[in-house]
């Protein structure tokens, strides 16, 4: 692993208990964990469980001992280490978001279509994907029991950033960061619409803003989540929170939100999904259920039930508790370590993908050409040789009769 702040030590959980929980081909180990501060990878290394430490990165991806390097840097570190780790010969997992800009992500992809010729794999944590809840809507969505998809309705809101005395951490500088709440969170929500639907976004129209454009400068401490800066001011150049509209392939239309100004929203990445034979709603704040309306039936007693996604017939729930016992935040690591091992050791090509990481990127990168323009709606470059899938429009059986109101027969 290179990296041990917020997703070091969510990803070490991951790799720590994925083979204890599933029935593994192969368990993990944890055998080298890297950071340039020897004394604090060191102490990271002693709490999350790794076996040894480095302080060159170069020096990890070099080691015999490790097959796959897990990336937990920010975003301007990516692509080099990625590259790299992929031409040592090296599985790699990245953190979202894939690169901070669309040539660094091809480039990325590039090197992991070389390194999959050599039976190397390559994978980019999406987390949210496997939430149980979040895999178990895909399912539905792909049995049809939506229909024809026609709006999307996600959002991402937080906020850590409310306080203008919090100080100019990395997050907060374009050139370690990429971009703020649009790459940080925004991210999130892209690939969950394009996952969930199983549809590219063609086009965005955008706004973005940065509401606190200075803030204290952080003197010498790392520049983590937390932390209090000094006197100084510097200039906060990523956005706070950014507004997007789009198009997905099949025509449907999307909204996204992503802010970090949301006052008391802590984590709450929240979607609805309408469609023509029903909706789908979800929360991460309460992120074992998921509500389901289905519209084929009677109106009378239709509307959002509450699906707890915790039986063992749920994605991921065979190995958990029984019923009812909830799940959390970080189990969605212990599926991204579980689903990549199976993948390595079965040779099959994990998903997301760094081609899908790309594909987040260009939206991400489409949304800020759309927001320098004032809202001008911009397409999101597509891929010549990927047909955009269209979904097979399923015949949709006439709502009930029941459905029908006087106001609107
Ligand atoms: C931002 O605060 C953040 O840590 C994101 O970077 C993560 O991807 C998300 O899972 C939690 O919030």
């Amino acid at each position: 692993m290179v990296g041990y702040a917020f997703m070091g030590a969510a990803h070490s959980q991951g790799w720590r208990t994925a083979g204890h929980v599933f029935d593994l081909p192969m368990r993990p180990t944890l055998a080298a964990i890297c950071g340039r501060d020897p004394a604090a990878v060191r102490a990271a290394a002693d709490q999350h469980g790794w076996a040894a430490t480095e302080t060159d990165w170069r020096a990890l991806i070099a080691r015999d001992d490790v097959r796959v390097v897990d990336i937990c840097t920010p975003g301007d570190s990516h692509a080099e280490i990625a590259i790299a780790a992929l031409e040592a010969g090296k599985h790699v997992l990245c953190e979202k978001p894939l690169a901070n800009s669309v040539a660094e992500a091809e480039a990325m992809v590039r090197a992991a279509d070389a390194a999959r010729t050599r039976g190397q794999l390559a994978m980019v944590g999406f987390n949210y994907r496997r939430v149980p809840a979040i895999s178990y809507a895909r399912k539905l969505i792909e049995e049809g029991r939506l229909g024809t998809l026609r709006h999307v309705r996600v959002t991402y809101l937080q906020d850590w950033l409310v306080d203008p005395a919090f100080p100019l951490t990395w997050r907060l500088k374009r050139e370690h960061a990429g971009s703020g709440a649009l790459g940080d969170l925004g991210a999130h929500i892209v690939d969950l619409a394009q996952f969930l639907t199983g549809e590219p976004l063609v086009g965005v129209t955008a706004l973005t803003e940065t509401f606190v454009k200075e803030r204290p400068v952080l003197s010498g401490a790392t520049a983590g989540l937390s932390g209090t800066g000094g006197s100084e001011l510097g200039a906060v150049t990523v956005d706070d929170a950014t507004l997007f509209t789009g198009r997905l392939a099949s025509g449907a239309l999307a909204s996204f939100e992503a802010s970090r100004m949301a006052a008391g929203r802590k984590n709450a990445l929240r979607l609805e999904i309408n469609g023509e034979r029903g909706s789908l709603a979800f929360d991460l704040e309460r992120l074992n259920e998921l509500s389901f309306h289905d519209h084929t039936e009677p109106a009378a007693t239709s509307g959002f039930r509450r699906i707890l996604v915790t039986e063992p017939e749920h994605p991921y729930l065979e190995a958990w508790w029984p019923p009812g016992h909830a799940l959390g935040y970080e189990h969605t690591f212990v599926h991204q370590a579980r689903d990549l091992v199976e993948a390595v050791a079965t040779g099959t090509d994990p998903v997301p993908s760094f081609a899908d990481g790309l594909q987040v990127q260009r939206v991400l990168a489409a949304v800020e050409d759309s927001a320098a323009k004032n809202a001008v709606y911009t397409p999101v470059p597509q891929p010549a040789h990927s047909p955009v899938p269209r979904p097979s429009h399923t015949p949709v059986p006439q709502p009930s009769e029941t459905h029908a109101s006087g106001n609107r027969a």
